[in-house]
């Protein structure tokens, strides 16, 4: 049985674990999830995600949800095949591997959601962003830069010289935001800007991205 995975593909959260399908070269098919009529939160949906979200996976008798819980899995399972995302043969690359997806967790992902929420969710329903919560959210996720400017100065990717889920787990809203007004908190930093152009130019996330409303 093919990979499923229950979403959309203009989804940030699919597109994480679509993401990390193609850096492992892994076949699967996108069941979509018709959100539009409320069927993820109803069921049988809710039996894949009891939080009634986008995305969910099923592989064999293995079912999934939380994309990041998702990514690692697939990483983990498909170890030998396609990108070495998790580093897991070596324990030093792998913790600091590890340190930055917790990074983007816990530091990167709140600010940005609130600023994708603003700046690509909003004027797409017709409403005006909230002028205070955009500026409080910059203010946070330039922060937040500040620190990958410095560490980027010193490696290539977040967690080395070697690209890994903690660079993965930023690209689908970095996706969406890049085409934002807003985009030059990331252009002004040079070693920012840098790994976004590499991680962003990746055959993967050109594949990953083919569903999502970009312009
Ligand atoms: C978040 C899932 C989520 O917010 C994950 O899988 O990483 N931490 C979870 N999904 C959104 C779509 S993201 O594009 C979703 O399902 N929204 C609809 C809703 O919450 O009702």
């Amino acid at each position: 049985m093919a990979i499923k995975v229950h979403g959309l593909a203009l989804s940030t959260c699919t597109i994480r674990v679509l993401l990390c399908l193609h850096e492992k070269g892994l076949e699967y098919e996108l069941v979509p999830v018709d959100v539009y009529n409320g069927d993820h939160k109803k069921q049988p949906y809710l039996s894949l995600n009891p939080f009634g979200q986008i995305p969910a996976l099923e592989d064999e008798d293995i079912k999934l949800f939380e994309s990041r819980a998702i990514c690692k899995y697939l990483a983990k399972k498909y170890n030998g095949k396609g990108t070495d995302l998790l580093r897991s043969s070596s324990l030093k690359e792998s913790v600091i591997a590890e340190t930055w997806m917790e990074v983007e967790a816990h530091q990167f992902n709140g600010p940005m959601q609130a600023l994708i929420h603003q700046l690509v969710r909003n004027p797409r329903r017709g409403e005006v962003p909230d002028e205070m919560i955009v500026e409080d959210g910059l203010e946070k996720l330039g922060k937040v830069l500040d620190v990958y400017e410095e560490r980027l100065s010193k490696c290539k990717y977040l967690g080395g010289d070697f690209y890994t889920m903690a660079d993965l787990n930023h690209v689908p809203f970095l996706l969406y935001f890049m085409k934002t007004p807003k985009a030059s908190i990331v252009t002004s930093r040079p070693h920012v800007n840098a790994w976004w152009n590499e991680i962003s130019a990746r055959p993967a996330t050109i594949k990953a991205s083919e569903g999502m409303l970009l312009s």
